[in-house]
């Protein structure tokens, strides 16, 4: 009889554990851990996006974010996504070229000409979409590309009025080959930095400008530290918005649907937000008293002729794992003009 008594309480035990642990398994939520960049109009999408996908997965999925290059720099988000330190990173393209090649063709130096060509043709595009979608080599999934911007000169001694002003200029760039070429091609002296240190050199002195979209220069405080910027619009540097691929792949069906619906509205809100933000963020450079100069469209064909004479898209196309991506993006961008 005890013996009975004891079994059944056993299993009364064990069953009311197990319910236990399948509520509790059912109610934990998945938390994803967001890596972000410092300009407003990317950290904006994140918020948009973790809202989004809270709502859209019935509170399955959470997020905690790390705006700010709080968990390194854009290679080291980069890295620890592709292993899993991260779930979600944000990033630009330029930054690691080198690793996954196919992103070269964004550098190429007047590539775009407007907000509505790169979200439109180059990254709603086929070849935009296969670039992004190529990144799954990598252990990585290819959520969105984000807009982080057309990049801008700011400098702290010279008044940048047309290309012979940049002759031997020391301009910070990123480690990125085709931005090294361009600048050369266009006069400067390129001096690969990591951006952590970019703020420093300028208050410093030991470079004499850097080059990025207005929402970095904001969202870094360089207008502090330079005293004129020109717009140059050299080219268009996208952000990468990346998961690792087991993460991504652990999920449910319904998971990745919310993910994916988020990220469409997010990336939507990114590209109003970076053009809400671009008037905001020249207004504040120019009222930390550094010039903004506007260059003339004859000026700018200038700029854009002394970096072609690098042909930076046959360079650009030479390091990509698939240049026909390169060439298709450009073929579509021309018979889009036309
Ligand atoms: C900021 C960087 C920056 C990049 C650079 O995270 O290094 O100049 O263009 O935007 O991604």
């Amino acid at each position: 009889m005890k013996k009975r008594l004891l079994a059944t309480l056993l299993i009364l035990i064990m069953v009311s554990m197990f319910a236990v642990s399948a509520e509790a398994a059912k109610e934990k939520p998945v938390e994803l851990i967001i890596g972000g960049v410092t300009s407003m109009n990317a950290k904006d999408a994140v918020t948009k996006f973790i809202e989004l996908v809270e709502d859209y997965s019935g509170g399955t999925i959470v997020c905690k974010d790390f705006p700010d290059n709080q968990l390194g720099n854009d290679e080291q988000r980069w890295e620890m996504t592709q292993t899993g330190e991260c779930d979600i990173s944000i990033g630009s393209t330029s930054s690691v070229a080198s690793s996954y090649n196919d992103f070269y063709i964004f550098d190429t130096p007047y590539l775009f000409l407007s907000r509505d060509e790169v979200f439109d043709v180059g990254f709603a595009g086929k070849a935009g979409q296969a670039i992004l979608n190529g990144v799954e080599s990598l252990n990585l999934k290819g959520l969105a590309l984000w807009e982080n911007g057309f990049r801008n000169v700011t400098t702290n001694n010279k008044e940048i009025n047309t290309v012979a002003d940049l002759k031997g200029l020391k301009l910070r760039t990123m480690d990125n080959a085709i931005h090294l070429a361009a600048w050369k091609a266009m006069g400067a002296n390129p001096t690969p930095m990591a951006f952590s240190e970019v703020f420093t050199a300028l208050q410093q002195g030991t470079v004499d400008g850097q080059e990025n979209p207005y929402g970095i220069i904001v969202g870094n405080k360089f207008e502090e530290v330079e005293k004129f910027a020109a717009e140059t619009r050299h080219s268009f540097t996208p952000y990468y918005v990346v998961m690792n691929l087991d993460r991504w792949n652990s999920l449910t069906a319904e998971q990745q649907d919310a993910i994916t619906r988020a990220m469409s509205e997010a990336t939507q809100y990114e590209r109003e937000q970076s053009e809400k933000y671009e008037a905001e963020d020249v207004a504040t450079i120019e009222a930390a008293g550094c010039k903004v100069v506007k260059l003339s469209d004859d000026v700018l064909a200038e700029f854009k002729a002394a970096a072609d004479s690098a042909d930076c898209a046959t360079m650009a196309m030479q390091k990509m794992e698939h240049p026909e991506l390169g060439q298709q993006l450009i073929d579509t961008l021309a018979a889009a003009r036309d």
